[in-house]
């Protein structure tokens, strides 16, 4: 293999030399761990979001609407689903189907599904070195979509500089469970499905545990403009924060 030419591929944000690259990065691959060691550092600027929360969700449907967002003010967008049933693509109603469509013939939107194989340690290694290769390759927005269950929900925390967390109405104890572990890394709490019952007592709920949250309906676009700017007011604390500890 022609690691030099890969890498040169890769920093010109070629997707399909980005995407063989993850795959020898998930397959543990030598020569893949040797050209993420040459193609860092990166002096991206990119905004890492993480997007988690239970199976079902929206979280796609969410990232799908984001995505178009960011695609308006021309941002290169990456989408990396964890473990997920429904990639983005897949598990949506057909309005959202057709809208990925669209992103998927975008040259500056790079979809990419990953398994973490149920290893320890396994999807936090891969999935930070597979946001290290989109950094590199040049995106300005990195999702990474995954379902906050067990020992994901640290990992997230440690990958992503904005942690997104995802709750839908009705699922009770499920919701609970998140107050132990999900709550605890989230800089936003989504109440996705907004137009299902029980909506305004599971805002009133998680708005005891966490700052702030958001109302969607990820279906229509509902509430969209306000997890943009809700994420955008995280990713300017960062920055600031960044300055300070670089002075
Ligand atoms: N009523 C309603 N349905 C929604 C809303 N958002 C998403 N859905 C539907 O819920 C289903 C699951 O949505 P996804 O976006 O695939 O959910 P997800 O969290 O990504 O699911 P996984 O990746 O499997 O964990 C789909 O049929 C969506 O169309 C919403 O705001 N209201
Ligand atoms: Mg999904």
């Amino acid at each position: 293999m022609d690691l030099e030419a890969l890498a040169e591929r890769v920093k010109a944000g070629d997707a399909r030399s980005v995407s063989r690259l993850i795959t020898l990065i998930e397959n543990q691959d030598a020569d893949g761990a040797a050209l993420l060691k040459r193609l860092q550092p990166s002096n991206s600027k990119a905004e890492v979001i993480g997007i988690t929360g239970y199976p079902g969700a929206g979280k796609s449907t969410l990232i799908a609407q984001l995505v178009t967002a960011y695609r308006r003010q021309h941002m290169k967008v990456a989408i990396l689903a964890i473990d997920t049933s429904s990639p983005v693509s897949g598990g949506a109603i057909l309005g959202d189907r057709i809208r990925m469509q669209e992103h998927s013939l975008d040259s500056g939107v790079f979809i990419r599904s990953m398994a973490s194989r149920g290893q320890y340690g396994g999807v936090a290694r891969a999935t930070a070195d597979a946001v290290g290769v989109l950094k590199t390759a040049g995106f300005d927005i990195i999702f990474v979509e995954t379902i906050g269950v067990g020992q994901a929900d640290v990992e997230i925390a440690s990958i992503a500089g904005t942690v997104v967390v995802v709750a839908a109405p009705g699922l009770g104890d499920e919701v609970q469970a998140m107050k132990a572990g999900l709550l605890e890394v989230a800089h936003i709490v989504v109440v996705n499905k907004a137009d299902r019952e029980g909506a305004d007592a599971t805002i009133r709920d998680l708005s005891e545990w966490t700052a702030r949250v958001v109302r969607t309906v990820a279906t229509k676009g509902e509430g969209l403009p306000e997890l943009i700017q809700a994420i955008a007011e995280h990713q300017r604390v960062l920055k600031i924060q960044d300055q300070h500890l670089s002075r």
